[in-house]
C-alpha cells in the first residue's frame, strides 16, 4: 500500500466505526449534569442482594426541612441504585431491615454539631446526628458508600467536620458574567428572580451538601452595590430559600462604598455614626428577608476596590463596623487579606503580612480574616502564606481557588487536591514542629472557634457545570477537604472517579494516575522550579517577556527577574528578605539555595544559569528538561485516558480526549515561549536530547498576541 492509500485506509478504520460507536446526542449519554450523584444501578448481584436486605423502609424522625431533604435524597438515591421504591415512614418502631435517620436530642450524642454516625443496629442501618444537617451529611455519606458498592456489614462510621464554615465563593457578576469563570455564564439568573427560581439551584445545593459545604457567597468580591438594594435582596432571598433546605447559608460580597453610592451618604467612613447606622439597617433589612443569612465577604483596599483606608482607617476599623451590624444575628464578616499596595520598591510577597499582622487582636470576634493559600495569587505552586500562624488572636480562614485562573482555564486537566494538601500540610513551626497550616485553619493551633475554608467556585451554567469534565473533581476535592483536610488527594481522586466516571478498577486506576500527576506535569511546562506569574492580562497565554504595566508588580519580569546572570527572585537577606516573615525552621528550609527543594528554588533565590543543581544539571539544563518533559508528559496523560476508554461514557471520553489535545498543543506553546525567551538571557543551546522549538521567539510572541487583541 502506498503511503497515501494507507492513510486513507487508516482514517476509514479510525473514523468510520467511531462515528457509529458514539453518538454524542444519544439520550442515554452522560452529559455530566449529575456530577458525582449519578446513583447508577448496582450491577453486582451479591452487593445488590445485601443492600436490599437493609432497604425495606426509610425511617425519618424529623419533619424539619433539612431532614426532609435527607429522606428525599435517600429515597431517590435508592430508587436509582436498586430500582426500588423504598417507603418513607414516620413510625417505624420495632421494624427491621431499614435505614433510620435519627435526630438525637442535644447532648445525648457524642457528635459535634453537623457530625454524623452511620452504624448497624440489629438489622437496621442507623444514620444519627444531633442536627438535621448532620443527618443530611450522613445520608450522603451512606449513599456514597453504596455508590462505591462497599459492604453494609460491619458499617461503623463516625465523621465530624474539622472546619465550621465550608463555603464556595462565586465571583459572579450581576450581568451574568463570571470573573475568571470558564464554564459558561453565572448560575444565578438575576433578571428572572425572585419569581422564577431555576430548578438548577436545587441541584447545585444538593451537590454542595453532598460534600458538606454549608455556605455560598453568591457574588463577586469585586462587588456591585446593587446587591444591597431591596430589589436584589429579595432575589437573593429566593435563592437562599432553596439553599436552606440543604443546610447551606447564603452570603454576599459587599462593596465597601455602598453607603455613599447606594445610600446617598456623603461618606463611607467606617467611624462615621451615620455610616454605621446605614450598615446596621442594611443588615436588619437583609435578615428580614433571609432569617438565616450567613454574612458578608469583603474585598477592601485591594486592586482599586474602596475600603476603610480611603478614610485613613484600618482594615480592623472597617471589619469591626460591619461586625457590629451583625451583633444581633448569627452572621459573620469575612474580611479578605488579599492586599498589596502599589509600591515600586516593595516585594508583593510581603504585603499582606505587613498590613495584617499589626492588626492581630484588633478584630471583633465575629470577623474571620480570609487568606489566600499563598502570598502572591493562586499560582500553580506557591509557598504557604506567611500570615498563617502569625495572627494567633485572629481566626484565619483559608481561601483556595478552584476555578483554574492560572491553571489553563477549562482545557488543561489539573487535579487540584495536591495543591490544597501541599499548603494545608505545610509546617509553620509557630508552636514547634507539627504546627501545620491545617491546624491554624481548623482552629486547633490557636483555639479559634470560628474556622473557615473557602473555595473560589469553578461552576457555571455549562451543562456539566465545570466545562472540563475533570474539573468537577476539583469542586469535589475542595468540598471533601473542607470537611476533612486529612483525607489524601489520592483517596479523593479514587472516590470521585468511581462515583463519576467508572467503577471499573483498572480504568479507574489509570484515571487516578493521570489526575495524581497532572499538577506536577502542569507546573513543569508552565512554571517549573518555582517560577511564577508568567502572564498578565487574561492569565491564559504565556507572556514571560511582558514588561510593561502601570506598576512593577503588574509585569511578568518583576516575578522571574531573568538577567544575564541568572533567574529567580532573591527573597533572602541579600534580596527582599521576605523569608523573615516565616519562623526560623521554615527559613532554614528555604534560605540556602543548595538546600532549597527544587520546586521552590526560584521563589527564593536568583540562581546563576550555570549553577549545578542537586539533579546534577545546571539551572539552564534543568529548566529545559522540565519544560520538555512536562510538555511530553501530556501525551502520557492522553495514554492514561485512552486506557480507560472502553469503560467510559463515549461522550465524556471524547470531550476529555479533545481537551487533552488542546492541552498538548498549549503545553508545547508554553515550553517554547519559556525556552526561547530565557535563551536570550542564558545564551545557551537547548539541552542535548531535546529538539529545539520549530518556531522563533518572534513567532511565538505573535501567536500569543492574538489572544491579547480586543
Ligand atoms: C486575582 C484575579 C482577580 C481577582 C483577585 C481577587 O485575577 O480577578 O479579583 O484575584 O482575588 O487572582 O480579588
Amino acid at each position: 500500500m502506498t503511503n497515501k492509500y494507507f492513510l486513507l485506509f487508516l482514517s476509514f478504520i479510525l473514523i468510520v466505526p467511531a462515528s457509529f460507536a458514539s453518538d454524542p446526542l444519544s439520550s442515554d449519554g452522560d452529559d455530566g449534569y449529575k456530577l458525582w450523584l449519578k446513583y447508577e444501578a448496582v450491577a453486582n448481584a451479591a452487593v445488590k442482594a445485601e443492600y436490599l436486605r437493609y432497604t425495606s423502609f426509610i425511617g425519618e424522625s424529623s419533619k424539619g426541612e433539612v431532614a426532609q431533604s435527607a429522606s428525599r435524597e435517600l429515597h431517590t438515591g435508592l430508587k436509582s441504585l436498586l430500582g426500588k421504591n423504598v417507603p418513607v415512614l414516620n413510625s417505624f418502631g420495632g421494624k427491621s431491615g431499614g435505614i433510620i435517620l435519627k435526630l438525637e436530642s442535644g447532648t445525648a450524642s457524642s457528635q459535634q454539631e453537623e457530625g454524623y454516625q452511620i452504624k448497624l443496629s440489629g438489622t437496621n442501618v442507623v444514620v444519627s446526628s444531633n442536627s438535621e444537617r448532620g443527618i443530611l451529611y450522613g445520608t450522603f455519606a451512606l449513599l456514597r458508600h453504596m455508590q462505591m458498592q462497599l459492604p453494609v456489614k460491619g458499617l461503623n462510621l463516625t465523621s465530624n467536620p474539622r472546619v465550621r464554615y465550608r463555603m464556595l465563593n462565586h465571583w459572579d457578576n450581576p450581568d451574568g458574567t463570571i470573573e475568571r469563570g470558564y464554564a459558561g455564564a453565572s448560575l444565578w439568573k438575576w433578571y428572572e428572580l425572585p419569581e422564577r427560581v431555576d430548578p438548577r439551584y436545587q441541584d447545585y445545593a444538593r451537590a454542595n451538601a453532598s460534600l458538606g459545604i454549608n455556605g455560598t457567597v453568591l457574588n463577586n468580591v469585586n462587588a456591585s452595590a446593587r446587591f444591597m438594594s431591596q430589589e436584589y435582596i429579595v432575589k437573593v432571598a429566593a435563592i437562599a430559600n432553596v439553599m436552606r433546605k440543604y443546610g447551606i447559608k447564603t452570603y454576599l460580597s459587599v462593596y465597601f462604598a455602598a453607603p455613599k453610592t447606594l445610600g446617598g451618604l456623603p461618606t463611607s467612613d467606617p467611624l462615621d455614626p451615620k455610616v454605621r447606622a446605614w450598615w446596621a439597617e442594611k443588615v436588619a433589612q437583609i435578615y428580614k428577608e433571609i432569617p438565616d443569612f450567613g454574612g458578608f465577604l469583603v474585598k477592601a483596599n485591594s486592586e482599586g476596590e474602596p475600603g476603610p483606608q480611603d478614610y485613613g482607617r484600618s482594615h480592623a476599623d472597617g471589619a469591626n463596623m460591619l461586625a457590629e451590624a451583625f451583633k444581633p444575628y448569627d452572621g459573620i464578616v469575612v474580611w479578605r487579606a488579599f492586599v498589596y499596595k502599589a509600591d515600586p520598591n516593595a516585594d508583593r510577597f510581603k504585603a499582606a503580612y505587613e498590613e495584617f499582622v499589626p492588626l492581630d487582636g484588633k478584630f471583633d470576634p465575629k470577623v474571620i480574616v480570609q487568606v489566600k493559600n499563598g502570598p502572591i495569587d493562586f499560582q500553580p505552586r506557591e509557598p504557604f502564606s506567611p500570615l498563617f500562624g502569625n495572627m494567633p488572636k485572629t481566626p484565619l480562614g483559608m481561601e483556595f481557588q478552584i476555578t483554574q485562573e492560572y491553571l489553563g482555564f477549562a482545557t488543561h486537566a489539573v487535579y487540584e487536591a495536591p495543591i490544597f494538601k501541599e499548603c494545608l500540610d505545610s509546617d509553620t513551626y509557630v508552636n514547634g514542629a507539627g504546627s501545620t497550616v491545617a491546624k491554624v485553619v481548623d482552629g486547633s493551633l490557636h483555639g479559634y472557634t470560628r474556622t473557615l475554608m473557602a473555595g473560589v467556585a469553578n461552576t457555571g451554567n455549562a451543562r456539566n457545570w465545570t466545562g472540563h469534565p475533570l474539573a468537577q473533581a476539583n469542586w469535589y476535592a475542595f468540598g471533601r477537604l473542607s470537611w476533612d483536610h486529612q483525607l489524601s488527594s489520592e483517596q479523593i481522586a479514587r472516590e470521585w472517579t468511581a462515583l463519576t466516571l467508572t467503577r471499573n478498577q483498572k480504568a479507574g486506576e489509570s484515571i487516578v494516575r493521570l489526575m495524581s500527576r497532572s499538577r506536577e506535569i502542569y507546573v513543569d511546562y508552565n512554571t517549573p522550579l518555582g517560577l511564577s506569574r508568567p502572564w498578565m492580562g487574561v492569565h491564559f497565554a504565556p507572556e514571560p517577556w511582558q514588561n510593561k504595566g502601570s506598576r512593577p508588580d503588574w509585569t511578568a519580569v518583576y516575578y522571574h527577574r531573568a538577567d544575564s546572570v541568572g533567574l529567580g527572585f532573591d527573597r533572602t537577606e541579600s534580596g527582599s528578605n521576605a523569608l523573615t516573615q516565616y519562623r526560623p525552621q521554615v527559613q532554614q528550609q528555604w534560605n540556602n539555595p543548595d538546600k532549597t527543594a527544587l520546586p521552590y528554588l526560584l521563589w527564593f533565590h536568583h540562581i546563576r544559569w550555570d549553577k549545578k543543581l542537586s539533579t546534577g544539571r545546571t539551572l539552564w539544563d534543568e529548566l529545559c528538561t522540565r519544560l520538555y518533559t512536562g510538555a511530553d508528559s501530556v501525551t502520557w496523560m492522553q495514554q492514561q485516558w485512552d486506557l480507560a476508554k472502553t469503560h467510559l461514557d463515549p461522550q465524556v471520553y471524547t470531550d476529555v480526549a479533545q481537551r487533552l489535545q488542546v492541552q498538548h498543543r498549549e503545553a508545547i506553546w508554553w515550553r517554547d515561549s519559556w525556552v526561547l525567551y530565557l535563551q536570550t538571557f542564558a545564551k545557551q543551546p537547548i539541552t542535548a536530547g531535546f529538539e529545539p522549538p520549530k518556531q522563533t521567539l518572534d513567532e511565538v510572541k505573535k501567536s500569543v498576541n492574538v489572544y491579547l487583541i480586543r
